[in-house]
């Protein structure tokens, strides 16, 4: 590939510190604005039960960009955009502001000390895979070789999953 060429690429956002919705857009919007990158779709927000340790529950969604940056390069960018948001001053131990994880590129298998792709834990996560077969259910995860809808499927029953828009239309039903 071409470094010139466009490759799409498929992100993860979760955040469960500060305003995180807030955090999540304001990310997004400083991707879509930094060379070389495009926000060309994103899922619905969902609220998350935390996986693992005990913290806040996260907001977590994902995104398709187009891309004109090699992976390496583009891990740098989410990384840099993760610093950006995820400061937390005088605090220790906070849980994150900002995680950018990518998930998918093209069909592209890498294993590098800095990125290993597709996203070693992008199979066990409903809090991914379900925003992910919003705006992408045909893409193949070249490791399993199974469509992203496929997987999200076999992980759709585990529960603590909601989309924020549901819980709004809900709280406004409530007397
Ligand atoms: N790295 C290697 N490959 C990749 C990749 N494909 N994408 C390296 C991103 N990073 C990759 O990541 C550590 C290093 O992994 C990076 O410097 C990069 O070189 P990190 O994001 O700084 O560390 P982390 O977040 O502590 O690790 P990780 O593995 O991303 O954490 P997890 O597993 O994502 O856990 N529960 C809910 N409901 N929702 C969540 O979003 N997130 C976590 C964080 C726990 N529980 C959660 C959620
Ligand atoms: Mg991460």
């Amino acid at each position: 590939m071409s470094s010139q060429s466009a490759a799409q690429a498929a992100i993860a956002l979760g955040a469960n510190l500060g305003d995180c919705q807030a955090t999540l857009e304001a990310a997004l919007a400083a991707l879509d604005a930094s060379p070389g990158v495009r926000v060309l779709a994103r899922s619905r927000w969902y609220r998350s039960a935390p996986v693992g340790p005990p913290q806040p529950d996260y907001v977590n969604g994902c995104a398709l960009l187009a891309v004109t940056l090699e992976p390496e390069a583009l891990l740098e960018r989410l990384l840099a955009t993760e610093r950006r948001f995820g400061r937390v001053r005088g605090e220790r131990w906070a849980p994150r502001h900002l995680d950018l994880d990518l998930l998918l590129m093209g069909d592209q298998c890498l294993a590098s000390p800095r990125l290993t792709l597709p996203h070693p834990r992008l199979r066990e996560r409903a809090f991914v895979l379900v925003p992910l077969a919003e705006i992408a259910p045909a893409w193949i995860d070249p490791i399993s070789g199974r469509s992203v809808a496929h997987l999200a499927a076999a992980l759709r029953d585990e529960g603590g999953l909601a989309a924020l828009e549901d819980e709004q239309a809900l709280a406004a039903l409530e007397p």
